[in-house]
């Protein structure tokens, strides 16, 4: 009787695994006869009703029966996964003859193209680059610069509150007054970097821009030193011919103030489309450092003067490089970006 069901059970193994060409049917089988709930494994359970004397007996044939099943499996297996990768390699061919992939090099961003001049230009005069953090202490990025609670230019909707002291800076001035505070004067410095405010997109504006903002502080430094320099800069950046001019203006670091203007490089200053018929180009903020900001940052305004000045970053290479739509050069397009 148990031989019999046993030599059943080996038949029926053998015929399901003859017909199946996948590793989940072949699963399905040996639980449906080596499982928990298999028919092989009933049989062990049933060993309980065999008499004593042929327990030892049949206990053998059951496992031999077993062993036989799971070497079937087994080989079973090894076939089907051979078969399996078999069609996989016929199937996955690849085809050598293709021709290969371009290696595309990345491009210099026009902003990176920019301040690498603007770099080279004040270093050449003796200017030091610095970094500052992006996120500031509201007393770096306003207070300090003379813009107190309350003051027009530090309305809230101008930029973004990380919490009541802590903000995403919105110049790069804070970066100077962490020089000034360091107290190794004399200064010369140039900090560029990102800078945040709460603007929307527009042909130009953005939320994050780049400034490149310039601090000088020593002794005896006068407008005259201020005016010297940004025009060797104009020169340089613009070409030799470039003549600058000042218009007063009101910054709350600075005092006076003024806005500096260049001769249109694309007429040489009579007058076109590009500069609007003006035949000046703005080009940037300055003036002599407050004696206020020099005092709330340890400085004797007594002693010590200084210039400062600020640039649009986007807004030079704009200008230099002819291009009329500041969100261009925000989506990285290798097009747009190649031709720079
Ligand atoms: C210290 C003292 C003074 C930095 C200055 C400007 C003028 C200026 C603008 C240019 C275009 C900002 O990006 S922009 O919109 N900046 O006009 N910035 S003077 O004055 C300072 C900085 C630091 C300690």
């Amino acid at each position: 009787m148990m031989m019999e069901q046993l030599e059943k059970i080996r038949e029926e193994a053998r015929r399901q695994i003859e017909e199946i060409d996948s590793l989940e049917k072949l699963n399905e089988i040996r639980v449906s006869i080596l499982g928990k709930k298999g028919t092989l494994t009933g049989i062990l359970k049933g060993m309980k009703d065999v008499p004593k004397e042929e327990r030892p007996k049949v206990g053998q044939m059951v496992n031999e029966a077993r062993e036989q099943i799971e070497s079937t499996i087994a080989a079973a297996q090894k076939s089907i996964e051979r078969k399996v990768l078999e069609e996989r390699l016929k199937k996955e061919k690849i085809d050598v003859t293709l021709p290969a992939r371009r290696f595309e090099p990345g491009h210099s961003h026009p902003n990176i193209v920019a301040l690498r001049e603007l770099e080279r230009i004040f270093v050449g005069m003796g200017y030091e680059v610095m970094e500052g953090p992006e996120i500031e202490k509201d007393y770096y990025n306003f207070e300090a610069l003379n813009i107190p609670d309350g003051h027009p230019a530090k309305d809230e909707q101008d930029t973004f509150y990380i919490n009541g002291d802590i903000l995403l800076r919105t110049q790069t001035s804070s970066t100077q007054i962490h020089a000034m505070e360091s107290g190794r004067i004399p200064i010369r410095m140039i900090a560029p970097g990102r800078v945040y405010r709460s603007d929307a997109v527009d042909a130009t504006h953005s939320p994050t821009f780049h400034q490149v903002e310039g601090l000088v502080v020593d002794k005896g430094i006068t407008f005259a030193d201020l005016k010297g320099t940004l025009a060797e800069f104009a020169r340089q950046l613009f070409g030799e011919d470039t003549k600058v001019r000042f218009r007063p203006h009101h910054f709350p670091f600075t005092e006076p103030s003024a806005e500096m203007d260049v001769s249109c490089f694309k007429c040489g200053g009579k007058g076109c489309s590009f500069c609007k018929g003006e035949g000046w180009i703005e080009i940037l903020g300055c003036g002599m450092v407050h004696p206020h900001v020099f005092e709330m940052s340890g400085i004797d305004p007594e002693e010590y003067t200084g210039f400062a000045f600020g640039v649009g970053l986007e807004r030079i290479a704009l200008l230099k490089y002819g291009i009329d739509d500041m969100r261009l050069l925000y989506e990285n397009d290798i097009r747009f970006l190649k031709q720079f």
